[in-house]
């Protein structure tokens, strides 16, 4: 048994849906921690983590995701939430008006086995689209299209998303150690 804590319920069902078909049972910890502000989403990840490790107990992990536009420098990354929250999705499609819409999706888990913090990165490239596309509507997944797709993450079902998404790729890796363990 593994504790996943979020307070996010898509970023679950998706960790849950590749856990499930290697054969890992997770319990979902719904908690809002209070994230780090730092320059890096590694950095954010793995502070989240180590503040946790007293609250939680062992065998637990997080993880932190963030999109990084060419077009806008690379930002918002690790401002990714702030982002989100506050211009959203449209504010995002306006300040691509006309510019290049490569973007690239980052996720970075940080396990906690009762000694020490480990991390996994997936990577996903893609690009921006013209429009939103509403489907399951999980943060940026209305306007980005992840590289071998031709449709908007939202537009995707769970176990699709995960064949191509960054978190699906960090779980892959994750999943990968823990059987090796
Ligand atoms: P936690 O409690 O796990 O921190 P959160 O929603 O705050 O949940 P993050 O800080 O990692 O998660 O996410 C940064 C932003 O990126 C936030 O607005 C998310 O909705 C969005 N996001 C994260 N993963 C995403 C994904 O796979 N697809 C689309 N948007 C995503």
């Amino acid at each position: 048994m593994i504790k996943f804590v979020s307070s996010n319920r898509h970023k679950f069902e998706e960790i849950d849906e590749i856990l499930r078909k290697n054969g890992i049972e997770s319990t979902w910890i719904n908690l809002k921690y209070e994230e780090v502000q730092e320059d890096s989403i590694e950095k954010i990840s793995w502070e989240s983590c180590n503040r946790l490790t007293s609250k939680i107990g062992s065998n637990f992990f997080l993880e932190d995701s963030g999109i990084l536009i060419e077009a806008l420098n690379w930002f918002p990354g690790p401002y990714s939430s702030y982002i989100q929250r506050t211009i959203g999705n449209e504010g995002i499609l306006k300040l691509l008006e006309g510019k290049k819409r490569n973007a690239t999706f980052v996720t970075v888990i940080s396990y906690w086995d009762g000694e020490q913090i480990m991390q996994f990165k997936g990577k996903t490239e893609g690009v921006i689209a013209n429009s939103i596309f509403h489907g399951r509507d999980f943060g940026y997944d209305p306007i980005f299209i992840p590289e071998g797709k031709s449709k908007t993450a939202s537009l995707l079902s769970i176990e699709e998303k995960n064949e191509v998404s960054q978190r699906g790729k960090a779980m892959i890796r994750f999943i990968e150690y823990l059987k090796n363990a």
